[in-house]
């Protein structure tokens, strides 16, 4: 077993967190406020971060991202022990209901409204209306327990090894890499994302879907991917299981995988290996030094702002040494 901690039971203001994190999925999910569910995030994300316990909402004030409004909940929480807000919330059916409908994959804040006022009040009653979802919700409800689970490094090493030994054998051209949670390090993740690209297909060839398509039918093939939710030109997602085993502990676990033009590698590699969060954080950077960051390119602004060539790109250090920041090794994006 690995000696690393987990790093929630070394956040000092875990607490201070997890209410951020239920305000910022109340008004993702009820209320479709984006920039509130991004502030609330962020914020969280910063005290996550922070390495001694926060004493008062002026003291947190102090911080990037954390404004009088959350400074003043923190306050009634450090006096109180609750939040009248929160507790409000919870004492909805309807806000209860939306927020437990919408972590079914597949079933997002629009859905879940109006599976709720069709009288659908949890997991319990959908199951009973399965006639209402689309082929991605119905398996997101057969598979809700397993996907409720976070998925073990020792396990995400193994459904890796077993998906990569399948890909090398369609060709040795392929290139795939586990990113996600997975690459910065986690110690548990909550899906398996993988980038694949392969050296025949570049931004200037035509589209080539054959190449996660087949990938795809091999591992259908061997039983490692056992449902499809999704298949594009590009973006695949489903479900997987490490095949020829009965063994209790590997469940049914989401994948991902996203095909990409090899020469686009590095950008995809720093886009899906995220977080997502730093993401955001690294694409303003680079607007404020005049370039636009996506997971294909990097390509500077010009002064009317029309986006210019693709700057050549041979690695992920290159990204960051283009917008002058210092680079951060996987691990260290985890904002
Ligand atoms: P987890 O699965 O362990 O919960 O965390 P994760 O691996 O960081 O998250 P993910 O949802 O699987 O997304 C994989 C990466 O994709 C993420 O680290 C960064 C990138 N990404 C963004 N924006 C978004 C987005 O809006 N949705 C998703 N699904 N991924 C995004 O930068
Ligand atoms: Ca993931
Ligand atoms: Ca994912």
């Amino acid at each position: 077993m690995s000696k690393r901690k987990d790093p929630t039971t070394e956040n000092p203001n875990k607490e201070f967190c997890d209410f951020l994190m239920e305000l910022a999925n109340y008004e993702k999910n009820v209320n479709r406020q984006m920039h509130k569910y991004n502030a609330y995030r962020k914020a969280a994300g910063v005290l996550a971060k922070h390495s001694e316990k926060i004493k008062s909402g002026k003291e947190a004030k102090g911080l990037e991202g954390i404004g009088d409004k959350i400074a003043k909940k923190i306050d009634e929480f450090i006096q109180t022990g609750k939040l009248q807000k929160l507790e409000k919330i919870r004492a909805s059916d309807t806000n209860v209901a939306i927020t437990e409908l919408t972590k079914v994959t597949g079933i997002g804040p629009a859905a879940a409204q109006k599976l709720v006022q069709e009288g659908i009040m949890g997991i319990e009653d959908l199951r009973k209306h399965t006639d209402k979802l689309n082929h991605h919700q119905q398996i997101g409800l057969k598979h809700f327990e397993d996907f409720e689970k976070r998925i073990p490094r020792e396990e995400m090493v193994a459904l890796q090894d077993k998906a990569f030994g399948e890909i090398i054998k369609l060709s040795p051209d392929y290139r795939a890499k586990v990113c996600g949670s997975f690459r910065r390090g986690a110690e548990s993740s909550g899906d398996i994302d993988i980038l694949l690209s392969h050296s025949s297909f570049t931004s200037t060839s035509k589209k080539m879907p054959e190449l996660l398509k087949n990938v795809v039918e091999q591992l259908e093939e061997i039983k490692f991917i056992t449902d499809r939710l999704s298949l594009g030109d590009s973006k695949f997602m489903g479900v997987c299981k490490m095949p020829d085993t009965d063994d209790k502990k590997y469940a049914f676990r989401r994948i991902d995988i996203r095909l990409l033009p090899y020469d686009q590698y590095y950008c995809a590699l720093l886009y899906f290996t995220g977080s997502d969060m730093f993401n955001k954080d690294m694409r303003g950077v680079a607007l404020e030094k005049g370039f636009t960051l996506n997971e294909y390119t990097l390509r500077p602004l010009g002064s009317t702002g029309v986006p210019g060539e693709p700057l050549p790109v041979e690695s992920e250090e290159d990204i960051f040494d283009y917008l002058d920041m210092t680079y951060k090794k996987p691990s260290e994006r985890n904002a």
